[in-house]
């Protein structure tokens, strides 16, 4: 609650100025003479607006988001990060870590200690597999003899899989890749190709019938790298963008 008092000093009056008798005397009487004449509670604190945006709504576990409030007429707030959590600070942030939905909700209160509530759902996915953007690739193999026997160009597809099971997973083919083909980009084929955090590996392959082999492979733990959904693969003449997409 909040009172709005108001204190007026009622005037001395000229006859007891002029009859007083000392400065003592004076503040006395100007010290009872003073009178509280209005103190009444203000007209009721305006609704709170509770409202907040987040800096991301779909991260990574590990990830830390920032919640910028934007109520209206509160002056306290209780914040409830969905992960057992919770701040009264303005302008809090969070770091969850561990996948799933959390449903984030802030009460603002007014002076009346009336709130209101809004939310907003913060989700932490997981990285998907999705393609691979071939950028540069060796026309030759280490031999110095092309990947295939006809000319035609590599016949390429990609396996992907856990270092134990690395052919688990493929994407689609591309018959006969040129040079000018570039950049292309292989998708997979499966779609729930979750990348744990282990290693994995990444097998380039030409299926040229009289050549079939493996090009180039990468093995590394996909989980330990760049959150900018593709992670890069490069060397011995190769250039490929690994692409997943977090969900
Ligand atoms: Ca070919």
């Amino acid at each position: 609650m909040s009172f709005l008092c108001a204190f007026y000093a009622l005037g001395l009056r000229k006859k007891m100025i002029d009859s007083m008798k000392n400065l003592l005397f004076m503040m006395i009487v100007a010290v009872n003479t003073v009178a509280l004449v209005g103190c009444s509670k203000d007209n009721p604190a305006p609704m709170p607006q509770s409202g907040f945006v987040v800096s991301k709504t779909l991260i990574e576990s590990g990830e830390v988001v920032s919640f910028t409030n934007n109520s209206q007429n509160a002056i306290r707030y209780e914040w409830d990060f969905g992960n057992g959590q919770s701040a009264t600070i303005q302008n809090p942030t969070m770091q969850y870590n561990q996948p799933g939905s959390y449903v984030v909700s802030l009460s603002a209160f007014n002076e009346d200690n009336q709130a209101q509530v809004s939310t907003i759902i913060v989700k932490v996915g997981e990285r998907y597999l999705k393609s691979f953007t071939i950028k540069q690739i060796s026309f030759l193999d280490q031999s110095g003899l092309a990947h295939d026997s006809d000319g035609s160009g590599p016949d390429i597809f990609f396996y992907a899989g856990k270092a134990y099971n690395p052919k688990e997973y493929y994407t689609f083919y591309f018959e006969n890749l040129k040079p000018d083909d570039l950049p292309i980009t292989l998708n997979m084929e499966q779609t729930n190709v979750k990348l744990s955090d282990e290693d994995w590996r990444f097998e380039l392959y030409d299926l040229d019938p009289l050549n079939e082999a493996l090009m180039v492979y990468w093995s590394f733990n996909p989980k330990q790298y760049s959150r900018n959904n593709k992670i890069e693969m490069s060397g011995l003449g190769y250039l490929i963008d690994l692409n997943y997409e977090i969900r």
